[in-house]
């Protein structure tokens, strides 16, 4: 833009536009360009200019806000790629199962009602990420509908089978994965764990029985938990090296051109060779194309031009 034989407001304007930090402030600065741009036939062409700059910010802080909007709604928590929500009747056991299963540290009480806040911790399961919530109790004041109804996977608490339709009652319009858990079942005596499994198999229910105080199945629910997200891992390795700690996370029926895509925006085209093991593959080091679909828990190496 040729600023030179413009007013020394408009020099002034376009120096702060220059140097501004934030897209809010650049627009406000654009606004005082266009303002102080001469109205005349010689700068037409630049006024043109400058008003197109401004529709485009204009439709970047929108789009921003939309999903700043959708991905905090009005709880103020960023919503992770995979996010679980526990829910449960007061002393149930909610904060107990978050604190185990999570860095986060609620208070565990032997009073009703303790969590009156939505509460949120990190679990880290073999290198992915599942963000949890504990949310307040489901009969109190506290109990938050809108984090249940959005959340990709819904771990039900109890403590009591008849808790189970009670509950289940309240999430009827919720769209994640349900997870019945029973907790506590250190109280409960051989037999009687017994007949708990018996029915809620007898229900068809997709549960666990659990102990967050002795930590009894909690790696299956950990394993279950990530499959109801109905997403697949897959491991990298460099040649002649060990897989990779942290797996990439997919959508099912990913393919290797999918996997190079997330590790780097147009890696795909690098790759002269790719070896897998694992699930998908015929036997171990299969040399695939880039239509491969993967499995979960495949390995995958490249090999670069
Ligand atoms: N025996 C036993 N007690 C538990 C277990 N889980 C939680 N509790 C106890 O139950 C009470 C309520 O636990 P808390 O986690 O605060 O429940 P919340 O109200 O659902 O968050 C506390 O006294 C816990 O120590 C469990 O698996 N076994
Ligand atoms: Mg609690």
């Amino acid at each position: 833009m040729a600023s030179t034989n413009q007013s020394p407001f408009y020099q002034k304007a376009e120096a702060k536009f220059l140097t501004a930090q934030t897209d809010e402030e650049r627009l406000v600065y654009l606004e005082e360009m266009i303002k102080e741009c001469p109205k005349h036939k010689s700068s037409e062409k630049m006024l043109a200019n400058l008003k197109t700059r401004r529709i485009k910010l204009k439709e970047k802080l929108e789009r921003e806000k939309k999903v700043k909007k959708s991905s905090s709604s009005k709880t103020g928590i960023k919503k992770e790629d995979m996010q679980a929500v526990i829910i449960g009747k007061t002393k149930s056991g909610k904060s107990s199962l978050l604190s185990l299963l999570t860095n986060a540290k609620p208070e565990i009480s032997d009073y009703s009602f303790a969590t009156k806040t939505l509460i949120v911790g990190m679990m880290n399961y073999n290198g992915v990420g599942v963000q949890l919530i504990e949310v307040p109790a489901i009969e109190s004041e506290h109990y938050d509908k809108g984090i249940v109804n959005s959340a990709d996977a819904i771990l039900i608490l109890v403590t009591q089978l008849e808790q189970i339709p009670e509950i289940e009652k309240k999430i009827e319009r919720t769209a994640g994965k349900k997870i019945i858990l029973f907790n506590k079942i250190d109280l409960l005596s051989e037999t009687e764990k017994r007949k708990v499994y018996a029915t809620l198999q007898s229900k068809k229910y997709n549960f666990i029985i659990i102990s967050s105080k002795t930590g009894e199945n909690i790696e299956q629910l950990k394993e279950k938990l990530f499959q109801s997200f109905g997403k697949i891992r897959v491991y990298t390795k460099e040649p002649g090296k060990e897989k990779s700690n942290k797996p990439i996370i997919l959508p099912p029926d990913s393919t290797v051109k999918d996997v190079a895509e997330k590790i780097l925006k147009g890696f795909s085209n690098k790759i002269k060779e790719t070896r897998i093991w694992g699930p998908s593959s015929k036997y171990s080091g299969q040399v695939v194309g880039l239509a491969h679909v993967m499995r979960d828990l495949d390995v995958v190496e490249f090999k670069t031009r």
